[in-house]
């Protein structure tokens, strides 16, 4: 919105003209969002501890996790009401691509509000029957996914890492690919989210890294010199990002250890959502399965875990998802969190070194 009213104005005031500059919108966005968080996060957990909106605990999870018990959640109400304030304020409201991601966060936070608020009032923890939140899921991604071929000329092939000349055009059938990238780090991401800051720290390395990603690929020159595919208008995601940067360390202030809050699925299904859109939008598709190499773990351990106890009545892990296996090898929490963020860092590091690598 203030490129919209203040650029205009660059012809009385060269200042104005910084507003035309992705980097300096994408660094106002973080800013905004995390400050917006920081200000608002110690009276919205008093306020969610007030009305009672605590996490309902399994009691077939690990012993520790007891102690949990009365902890406010749906962080992710403040971290979705900063992230869509702060972008409205410093998007380019011409970008299609970021109304698209803000309809996405809006809708699978709606999806992940009903999942807390059914754990609420019915006191246990289960939400929402598993079908229909993949029902929803899937339904708003073929509704992007048509938009984005009805509407706007997006380019229907993959890209892979280090093979820089193979981009299969995948037409329609690229539909298969949105939905399991999009629907698949909405569920990896909530799948995460079960230790302290375990989901928070990883999102904000994987949005900082598509926040670089998105500027690079948005930009012609710096596309052409890494032999990246050029989206035209993929840039401003990057003000996006930095939103979702700023706005989930600002959570992270009042998540980490020991939380005085969780983000709930209503932060987790829309933000894990729209990490996958921007690897799609962006043409990173196959680049996220490292840059969210935590998520992916998370979630394929709990697929083995599944398959193999239906299959042959053995576990792999001691406890599906991964985390609570070493929960329960006796790492005490911190160190699952923290030792998580590392291999986070290092994966997003790897992504960045496949960029020359082409
Ligand atoms: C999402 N939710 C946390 C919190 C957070 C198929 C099966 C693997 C599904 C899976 C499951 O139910 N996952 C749901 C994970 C929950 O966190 C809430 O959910 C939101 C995110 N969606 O924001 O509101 C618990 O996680 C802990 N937590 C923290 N700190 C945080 O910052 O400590 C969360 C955020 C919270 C709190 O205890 O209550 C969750 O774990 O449910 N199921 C599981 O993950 C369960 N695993 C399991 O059933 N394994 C079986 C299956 C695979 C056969 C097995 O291994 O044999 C475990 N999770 C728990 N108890 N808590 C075990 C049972």
């Amino acid at each position: 919105m203030l490129y919209y009213f203040l650029y205009p104005l660059h012809v009385e005031f060269i200042g104005f003209n910084v507003f035309k500059y992705i980097t300096f919108r994408t660094f106002g966005c973080l800013v905004t969002s995390l400050v917006l968080y920081l200000l608002l996060g110690k009276i919205f957990v008093k306020f969610m501890r007030q009305w009672q909106v605590i996490q309902r605990i399994r009691d077939d999870g690990p012993q520790s996790h007891l102690t949990k018990a009365g902890t406010p959640t749906m962080g992710g109400i403040l971290i979705l009401g900063c992230v869509g304030l702060s972008t409205l304020l410093w998007m380019n409201l011409a970008s299609s691509y970021t109304w698209l991601a803000l309809l996405l966060l809006v809708f699978l936070g709606v999806v992940g509000f009903f999942d807390d608020y059914r754990k609420l009032i019915y006191g246990s923890s289960k939400g929402l029957p598993g079908r229909y939140k993949l029902l929803c899921q899937t339904a708003i991604t073929l509704i992007i996914g048509y938009y984005l071929f009805s509407e706007i000329p997006f380019d229907t092939s993959l890209s892979i890492p280090f093979f820089k000349d193979f981009h299969p055009d995948l037409r329609w059938g690229y539909l298969i690919i949105m939905v399991f990238v999009i629907v698949g780090a909405s569920n990896a991401v909530n799948l995460t989210d079960g230790l302290d800051g375990l989901a928070t720290g990883p999102l904000v390395m994987s949005f900082a890294t598509y926040g670089v990603l998105s500027y690079i690929a948005g930009h012609s020159i710096i596309a052409a010199y890494l032999q990246v595919p050029y989206q035209p208008g993929a840039g401003e995601l990057s003000v996006l990002c930095g939103s979702v940067v700023g706005a989930c360390i600002g959570f992270l202030w009042f998540n980490t250890y020991p939380a005085d809050i969780f983000m709930g699925d209503v932060g987790s299904l829309s933000l894990g959502g729209i990490l996958g859109l921007t690897a799609i939008l962006t043409k990173n598709e196959v680049l996220l399965a490292i840059v969210g190499g935590v998520f992916v773990l998370e979630a394929v351990s709990v697929i083995t875990q599944v398959v193999s106890f239906q299959l042959t009545g053995k576990r792999v892990f001691k406890m599906a998802p991964i985390h609570h296996h070493f929960e329960l090898k006796g790492w005490k929490e911190p160190k699952v969190i923290v030792r998580f963020w590392i291999i986070s860092f290092i994966l997003s590091l790897v992504a960045m070194m496949t960029l020359k690598l082409r």
